[in-house]
């Protein structure tokens, strides 16, 4: 009797102490949960869409939040081991990364492929490369501090091999991969706390041995980052800008230690994400992927936790297959636009669009134009098109030189595919360093 009595108290007692654990982690409640509704329906169009460069980020995603659509699981696995079967060598390493963090998330059978695979070994290659580019060319990797952060938090989690030493001789935050011009790039900054969180907790337990200094040093990087993260902070919550928000909530979740409680109000930031999803802010699969694990209290770090991710999301998504809705230009009006390619020079035209159309839809009626003005060149990366060329002129990581997007003189938060145009306004392709 007495023994039943004490039960509900021990249990009260432990309840008590599991929030004081989690309380830097704001999640949404279940009540809320229809609000996320809008990032569903826009992940469940990734079927429909050309393309498998998001299949990694949309499949992490669903496995982290434990989203049972078994249909789309299985397409976007398709895809990925079609990736990987075809053309693996042409997979840059944080794409690879994502793949493996995907296909391990949470015990599920499709690990396996890792391992058929070997991705691993072949994460490790990819990495050593992108060191060796950094090394021929001035500190600048094959592709992004962004990427190999992926790269390290993909290879601690499933016990790749990686050197502690080149990690903290590599992830000083002083570093210039960290920056884009002087613009601190929240995303790259987030995803290495998280990577650097993986390496300090393995070398913490003892699965990685160290000197003492690699460990001292990392807390430092994470705390300086955090810093920096924090240092981003909008008015109204946002981190960076509204496509970083959801990385940079995950940093700060797993990173609690390294700040005070009144330096970030979780709360206020959560309620702005919701309000953005709402007006439709994130409206490609990879946008709404990446930021729906915050949401749910999730980071890239429960990947290789032991029990498989169910939670009382599980069946909110099964009647969410609704009928891509497409966008068809607003009654068939015209809209007009300043267009401008800058090299040293500006080369200007004016350009007829019908309303609702994307930056894209104007580089390509320039382009019919005049070709040789405003001939461009594409390719197709995660977050849609991405800007290759201009007249000819090559964008280079080993340079770091890109095709910058501009309105009115202020650099877009968008790529050329998502990005609305509208009438009246001046849009510009500008020749950049970053
Ligand atoms: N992902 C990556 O490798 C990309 C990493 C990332 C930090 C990324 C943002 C963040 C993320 N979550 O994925 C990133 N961008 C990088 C590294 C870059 C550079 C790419 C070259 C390189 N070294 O790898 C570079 C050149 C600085 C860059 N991004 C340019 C641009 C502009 C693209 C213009 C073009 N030529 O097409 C643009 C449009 C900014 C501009 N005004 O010109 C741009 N990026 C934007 C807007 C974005 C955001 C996209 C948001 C959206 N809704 O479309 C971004 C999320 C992202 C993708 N870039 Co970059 C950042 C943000 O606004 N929060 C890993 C891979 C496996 O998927």
């Amino acid at each position: 009797m007495r023994q039943s009595h004490q039960l509900p108290l021990v249990g009260l007692l432990l309840f008590s102490l599991i929030p004081s654990q989690l309380c830097e982690i704001c999640e949404v409640s279940e009540e809320n949960y229809i609000r996320l509704k809008p990032l569903l329906n826009t992940m469940n169009q990734s079927e429909y869409t050309r393309g498998t460069s998001f299949s990694a980020n949309v499949l992490l995603s669903l496995q982290l939040v434990g989203i049972q659509n078994q249909n789309l699981k299985q397409k976007l696995i398709q895809q990925i081991e079609y990736t990987v079967k075809r053309r693996l060598s042409q997979v840059s390493s944080g794409e690879l990364a994502l793949i493996i963090l995907a296909l391990g998330a949470c015990r599920n059978p499709d690990e396996n492929l890792i391992y058929d695979y070997h991705l691993i070994d072949k994460l490790e290659n990819k990495f050593q490369a992108e060191i060796e580019n950094m090394e021929a060319h001035n500190g600048n990797p094959l592709t992004n501090y962004y990427q190999l952060s992926l790269d390290v938090l993909a290879l601690c989690l499933f016990n790749g091999t990686y050197s502690t030493t080149k990690v903290v001789n590599y992830f000083t935050p002083e570093n210039k991969n960290y920056y884009f011009g002087s613009q601190f790039s929240v995303d790259t900054g987030a995803m290495a706390v998280l990577a650097l969180t993986c390496v300090k907790r393995s070398l913490i337990n003892g699965q990685v041995k160290t000197d003492e200094s690699n460990l001292k040093n990392i807390s430092i990087y994470i705390k300086s980052l955090v810093e920096k993260i924090l240092s981003e902070k909008k008015e109204n919550g946002l981190i960076g800008n509204t496509f970083s928000t959801g990385e940079a909530m995950q940093a700060l979740f797993v990173s609690s230690d390294y700040y005070h409680e009144n330096d970030w109000n979780c709360q206020q930031t959560l309620n702005t994400v919701l309000t953005e999803i709402s007006q439709g802010a994130f409206s490609t699969p990879t946008a709404a992927a990446q930021v729906l694990p915050a949401l749910m209290g999730k980071t890239f770090l429960d990947v290789n936790k032991d029990s498989s991710c169910v939670s009382a999301a599980g069946n909110f998504s099964n009647s969410t297959h609704e009928p891509v809705t497409v966008t068809t230009p607003g009654s068939q009006s015209s809209i007009s636009v300043n267009y401008s390619v800058t090299i040293n020079e500006t080369y200007s035209a004016n350009v007829t669009v019908p309303n609702g159309s994307v930056f894209l839809d104007v580089m390509e009626k320039a382009q019919k134009m005049n070709d040789t003005i405003f001939g461009f060149t594409m390719e197709e990366r995660s977050w849609g098109p991405y800007i290759t060329s201009v007249q000819g002129l090559w964008a280079s990581n080993n340079d770091r030189t890109y095709w910058e997007l501009l309105s009115g003189g202020i650099p877009l938060s968008q790529g050329v595919g998502s990005y609305v145009v509208h009438d009246g306004e001046n849009l510009e392709v500008h020749w950049s360093k970053y």
